[in-house]
């Protein structure tokens, strides 16, 4: 990991100057509430260290120059351009990344926060983009928090995070809920965040696990949200809130229980919609008796609930994959592992598992090994802290 003083001169190894300020932003990780978000319901979510650092240049015109460590190495170095007053999202099938940055810019102009200079900026991401911890909601804040700053903009943290989610519904075109840029926008270190979706309450819970540590497990293959199935479990939910509505008075699924869901299936009378809608309804139970087992320190019914959240999103809402599973059932079968599930929007990208500190490595070692084997390429292990939000460094 680079330091400060690194991140600039990389930053004059590029624009040839100077840069001024060096950003910020975390990935995050779930501990359990998935795919409730969108659904009304609540989560749990923390932001990890690794993240995207940014280095920013003011420029006299009214350019944004914007230069990615990562898309460097992959493809050609290139400096992608557009101007503060463009409204449009990038087409150019190697920029579209940019519209992350973008959007949140074209989004505050629009509610009338002064951006009346260009700037220069110099990105650095060390989340894989598709890992499933959140690269573009990392994005999304570090371009919001950075103009908050540098433009002195008199917006608080919650207003940022809901023109992220904008931007990766209405600009990238991901029907996505508030769940990623939340926990990364309000990020606090040592803290989860337990988040009702449908009211934006939320508190903080520090994240005590005593003997035992998270450890995230990346599948090493890439997912695409946007172009995945993620848009269509939005509208399965959708679907099953219209059916179900003819008797109940509900928008989202998160304002029902399992025991009144039971009862008015036969409103929805479709095996695939019934199958989404009860993983919606019983994840979000699942994050409130998760959150008692933290209170109450029961951390292996903790681990048994993280289990069932991963048994729901592979059987019922059918976002897991054999990389996946693979993953989260090798590490069920590992002495010292209480817990293992996917995180984020799945098909692909991490997952995680609560373990003991004492028996990490030989986890990493034989989860490894048996990914190996069954997947034929390597899973990676990342040890990551729980820190706070975005931040000028
Ligand atoms: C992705 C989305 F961006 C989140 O809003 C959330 O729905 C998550 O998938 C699934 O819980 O990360």
């Amino acid at each position: 990991m680079m330091d400060k003083q690194q991140f600039l001169d990389e930053y004059k190894k590029v624009f040839n100057e100077n840069g001024k300020d060096v950003f910020f932003s975390p990935g995050r990780i779930n501990v359990i509430g998935e795919h409730t978000d969108y659904n009304g319901g609540h989560v749990f979510p923390c932001a990890i260290s690794i993240g995207t650092y940014g280095v920013y240049g003011p420029r006299e015109d009214t350019k944004v120059a914007i230069y990615s460590a990562n898309s460097a190495k992959e493809e050609n170095s290139k400096i992608i351009t557009f101007d503060i007053n463009d409204e449009q999202p990038q087409t150019a099938k190697d920029e579209k990344w940019v519209n992350y940055f973008k959007g949140m810019l074209v989004y505050l102009k629009q509610r009338g926060y002064k951006i009346d200079h260009g700037f220069n900026f110099y990105i650095h991401g060390y989340l894989p983009y598709g890992s499933g911890l959140s690269s573009s909601a990392s994005i999304e804040m570090l371009m919001g928090n950075l103009l908050k700053e540098e433009f002195n903009l008199d917006i608080d943290e919650i207003e940022l995070v809901k023109l992220g989610q904008k931007t990766e519904n209405d600009f990238v075109g991901l029907n996505s809920g508030i769940m990623d840029q939340f926990a990364v926008g309000m990020g606090k270190k040592d803290n989860a965040i337990f988040l009702d979706c449908n009211t934006l309450e939320y508190k903080y819970l520090p994240l005590e696990l005593g003997d035992y540590e998270i450890l995230i497990m990346s599948t090493n293959k890439t997912h695409s949200l946007a172009g995945s199935k993620y848009n269509e479990r939005v509208e399965e939910c959708g679907e099953a809130v219209k059916r179900l509505s003819k008797k109940l008075n509900i928008t989202k699924l998160g304002e029902i229980d399992s025991e009144t869901f039971d009862q008015y299936t036969y409103l929805i009378n479709d095996a695939t919609l019934i199958r989404r809608a009860r993983h919606a309804v019983s994840e979000n139970e699942r994050t409130k008796r998760a959150i008692d087992a933290m209170q109450k320190g029961d951390l292996e019914e903790l681990g048994r609930l993280i289990n069932a959240s991963h048994v729901s999103l592979k059987y019922d809402y059918e976002v897991t994959g054999k990389e996946l599973d693979t993953l989260a059932e090798s590490a069920w079968e590992q002495p010292g592992c209480l817990g293992a599930r996917m995180v984020g929007g799945g098909f692909a990208g991490s997952a995680i598992a609560i373990v003991k500190k004492s028996a990490a490595e030989d986890f990493k070692k034989n989860v490894g090994k048996i990914y190996r084997d069954k997947i034929g390429y390597d899973a990676s292990f990342y040890d990551a802290e729980v820190v706070d939000g975005p931040h000028k460094l």
